[in-house]
């Protein structure tokens, strides 16, 4: 399953709250036994604390859970995780965590975190199911804002991707490892424009870079532009002069 489809699913739901940006906290520290759940509706309760869940809702009086299966799954892989507003009959649950199992092999490996308008605001995610998050994603406004991934395994993320409405604007690459980034790539429209390479690892640029893929495909335009420049002049001539030798010679036999 994509994780856009996912994510589709989980935009469709709306829930509206009054509370405060709460430390709408997804720990992932779990100490000691769990604590009996404040309202879990959830055939495979005795599993949780066993399926690396990263919403915060053990132990918390003010928190209730709800968990169920997803469409085609027949074991439960989607925790919902409630803030409980209010007193009495004000009270009332708003959701600020959800995370599933999209794999279906008993772990959670995406959770998302909901702000006090119902909004996602952040998502952390394991897409290689091992265990270890490896993608955090920002949201803003309903989009994607930046997108991190750790891609040597290390825990930590070593690509940032900046998005404008939704588009692609840039992109910073650790490619040493060292926590800073060593490569910026700029976009404009979502293409690459041009590209930074910081070759000493001093946090300067030492060189921009065209992208050669731009360079190449505006060559590739040019000389296409040019050869049908050619032959639009190649037929323009070769009718003209056909005409101009016909012209000459009837004019000869005039
Ligand atoms: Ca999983
Ligand atoms: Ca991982
Ligand atoms: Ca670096």
């Amino acid at each position: 399953m994509s994780r856009r489809s996912m994510g589709g699913r989980w935009g469709a739901a709306v829930w509206i709250g009054a509370l405060a940006l709460l430390a709408v906290g997804c720990g992932g520290k779990e100490p000691g036994p769990k604590p009996p759940l404040t309202s879990a509706v959830s055939k495979a309760g005795s599993d949780v604390g066993m399926d690396l869940s990263r919403c915060e809702y053990k132990g918390r009086g003010d928190r209730s859970v709800v968990e169920g299966n997803g469409p085609g799954s027949d074991r439960v892989n989607i925790r919902k995780v409630f803030a409980i507003v209010g007193t009495g009959e004000d009270a009332r649950k708003m959701l600020i965590c959800r995370e599933v199992d999209t794999n279906l092999d008993g772990q959670m490996d995406v959770v998302r975190v909901f702000n006090d308008k119902g909004d996602a605001i952040s998502e952390q995610a394991d897409t290689d199911y091992d265990g270890q998050i490896d993608t955090w994603v920002q949201f803003a406004r309903g989009r994607v804002s930046m997108l991190q991934r750790d891609t040597n395994g290390d825990g930590k993320p070593d690509e940032t991707r900046y998005y404008l409405d939704g588009k692609l604007s840039r992109v910073q690459r650790d490619t040493n490892y060292d926590g800073k980034p060593d490569v910026w790539e700029i976009y404009s429209g979502g293409v690459l424009e041009r590209m930074g390479l910081d070759l000493d690892f001093d946090g300067h640029v030492d060189r921009w870079d065209r992208d050669m893929v731009a360079v190449r495909a505006a060559e590739a335009r040019e000389r296409e532009e040019e050869a049908a420049a050619e032959r639009k002049a190649a037929a323009e001539d070769g009718g003209a002069g056909g005409e101009v030798t016909d012209a000459r010679v009837s004019a000869r036999h005039r």
